[in-house]
């Protein structure tokens, strides 16, 4: 594999100096990009896009080739684990993602199979084959899974949810019901996430998008704790004290966990996502002393503002993250569908000009 060219996120992740804060855009790949909504529509569905390693690959580059963005991020899914576990995935037009086969009771949850990446998913491997054999080097590729706590929330509901009453009337009323199905899950992702790995991600994010919707000790006990066991089985490799060769950091983001960041701080992550409620000083003084990076964790209703907006607030997340190492720039939750790509082109701009006199 040839040599990294720009290994900026890499080593922000490791909490290593870099000339300038490094950035990348949580679904940078997606409808908002013309070009992505072209080859959506030539290819007929979200999934045939997902499940074509040439078409995945190509989209997950689209965002590097117009952008200079300092990692790309495989273009899949969190939801092709129920998937391969046989819930029967589609996506209706407009409605987001539904399950033919939701899990209703514990003798489904006891039959669930623990899929085998390079066999069920091997479409995902092969797209990262490909995609970081295509880089060649240019950025680092990251992979990706959900959480089990926010895998369940969709193979419960059947889909999307505001309110996740049936999962939650699981954990209630059926909380072994749950554990044992959290418990697969955390399996068949620690299988999947090592996978990536071996198949050329050079770093992994867990998505944990609804962790934010659980109680204080439920958060604890039905989502923290299976990230945890996730990253105890992670092939991550020695973490070097200098320069990131062969090393896979770890970033789990927990959307509204900012008011949990001390408990989050003590599973393991290499990285922690931060949404855009929380300061990013207040996080620091969290995990300081301790050698976690922060992503984040721009609004990403900001872009949908004029440039000198954009500029002003690309300011305020750097100055909030302060002088020193450690910082990924994001933002703190997936970019909206209808923003301006002149304005995505602005906060990449901003971001690496404006950080450079944090780094001296
Ligand atoms: O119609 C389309 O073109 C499909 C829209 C779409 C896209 C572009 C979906 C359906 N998934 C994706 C890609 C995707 N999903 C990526 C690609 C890489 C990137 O560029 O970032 C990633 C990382 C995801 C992860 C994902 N999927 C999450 C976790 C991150 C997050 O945004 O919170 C979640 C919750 C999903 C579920 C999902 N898949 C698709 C939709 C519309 C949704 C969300 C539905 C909901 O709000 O419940």
């Amino acid at each position: 594999m040839p040599a990294l060219k720009n290994d900026r996120y890499l080593r922000a992740l490791l909490c290593q100096p870099v000339d300038y804060t490094p950035i990348w855009m949580m679904r940078q790949a997606g409808r908002y990009l013309p070009e992505y909504r072209e080859l959506r529509a030539k290819a007929g569905s979200f999934m045939n896009l997902c499940q074509n390693p040439e078409l995945a690959c190509e989209v997950t580059l689209q965002p590097i080739e117009r952008f200079d963005l300092d990692a790309a991020i495989i273009f899949s899914d969190i939801l092709t684990i129920p998937d391969a576990m046989g819930l029967g995935l589609h996506f209706e037009t407009g409605e987001g993602p539904k399950f033919e086969r939701p899990i209703t009771q514990l003798d489904q949850i006891k039959n669930l199979p623990v899929p085998d990446p390079e066999q069920e998913l091997r479409y995902v491997m092969d797209a990262l084959r490909t995609t970081r054999k295509a880089l060649n080097g240019k950025v680092p590729l990251i992979g990706f899974s959900g959480s089990p706590w926010t895998l369940a929330t969709y193979m419960i509901e059947g889909g999307s949810s505001k309110s996740f009453t049936k999962i939650k009337q699981m954990m209630y009323a059926e909380p072994e019901a749950l554990h044992l199905l959290l418990s697969k899950l955390a399996q068949s992702v620690a299988l999947y996430l090592n996978a990536q790995i071996k198949a050329g991600a050079q770093s992994v994010m867990i998505f944990d998008t609804w962790g934010g919707m659980l109680s204080h000790q439920s958060y604890q006990d039905f989502s923290l704790r299976y990230m945890q066991e996730i990253i105890a089985n992670l092939d991550r490799g020695i973490r070097p004290e200098s320069g990131t060769q062969g090393y896979v950091p770890v970033t789990v983001f927990t959307k509204g966990g900012g008011i949990w960041l001390d408990k989050i701080t003590g599973i393991g992550s290499d990285a922690i996502g931060i949404d855009w409620t929380m300061n990013l000083s207040d996080a620091r003084t969290i995990t300081n002393g301790k050698p976690i990076a922060l992503q984040g964790n721009l609004d990403p209703s900001v872009l949908y503002a004029p440039k000198n907006i954009i500029d002003q607030q690309v300011e305020q997340v750097l100055t909030e993250y302060g002088a020193g190492n450690g910082h990924v720039f994001n933002l703190g939750h997936g970019i909206h569908q209808d923003i301006p790509v002149e304005h995505v082109e602005q906060l990449i701009a901003s971001v690496h000009s404006r950080s450079k006199r944090f780094h001296q």
